[in-house]
């Protein structure tokens, strides 16, 4: 399909030009990364690179185990050379949205320990300000018992709406890969302060993370359904 055609384009793209021999790789989350990690193992075999790749989710260990690449972790390997993953959209000020695939606490702190944190999705994902085309709202990971007070208090300061992530192919809510919830704020779209939100967020007690990944990305590769790639720096 267009958008699949568009993912792939974005991620070979960045593997391409960013994965080199002897290198640290965070792999992200979610189904433009499938295609990275295909790309990463094609040249893995042809060029018989020596990589070690940290995953961001039970998802992203089985996606480096079933491609045969090399399992790492931050215990061994705390400084990442290159972090890739995708997002669920990307403002014109690189801040995104990213936990559509609720990974967001495990793929924030990959990329907080990589050197460049790439970010690869197709032009659905792209905006001008946040909110104009994800709507499911920013997920918030939290402690279980905390979830209605944590609710209350983000709206009552800053309004919108907050619903509790159910499972689909589970019953009852959404349990993280870290055993938490996740709440989805679809904040009143304005363009709001992320950084100050973001912040702010993170102090409510028993707010674990959020999707809100200001300031973090070093690049982003939008494809195009054509298998254009635009760079958004
Ligand atoms: O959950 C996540 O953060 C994923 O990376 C998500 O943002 C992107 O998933 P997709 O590549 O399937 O759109």
């Amino acid at each position: 399909t267009p958008v699949e055609s568009a993912k792939k384009a974005a991620a070979c793209l960045a593997v391409d030009d960013y994965v080199k021999d002897n290198k640290i790789i965070g792999i992200g989350s979610g189904s433009t990364i499938v295609y990275a990690v295909e790309r990463l193992s094609e040249r893995v075999q042809q060029e018989n690179l020596k990589l070690v790749c940290i995953p961001t989710s039970f998802q992203a260990r089985q996606l480096i185990l079933q491609h045969n690449l090399t399992l790492g972790d931050l215990e061994t390997n705390p400084s990442i050379d290159l972090a890739i993953d995708g997002a669920d959209e990307v403002d014109n000020d690189l801040t995104l949205i990213k936990g559509g695939g609720g990974c967001l606490t495990q793929e924030k702190i990959v990329a907080s320990c990589a050197k460049e944190f790439i970010v690869i999705c197709d032009q659905g994902k792209d905006s001008m300000i946040l909110g104009e085309k994800y709507k499911k709202g920013i997920p918030i990971e939290v402690i279980p018992m905390a979830y209605v007070p944590i609710r209350n208090k983000i709206f009552s300061r800053y309004g919108g709406e907050l619903i509790l992530r159910m499972g689909k192919a589970k019953a009852g809510p959404v349990v993280t890969d870290n055993g938490n919830f996740i709440l989805d704020w679809q904040f009143p779209q304005v363009s709001l302060d992320w950084d100050h939100i973001n912040k702010e967020l993170k102090m409510i007690p028993g707010v674990v993370e959020t999707g809100l990944f200001v300031g973090m990305a070093t690049k982003v590769f939008i494809g195009r359904s054509d298998g254009t790639v635009k760079e958004k720096l």
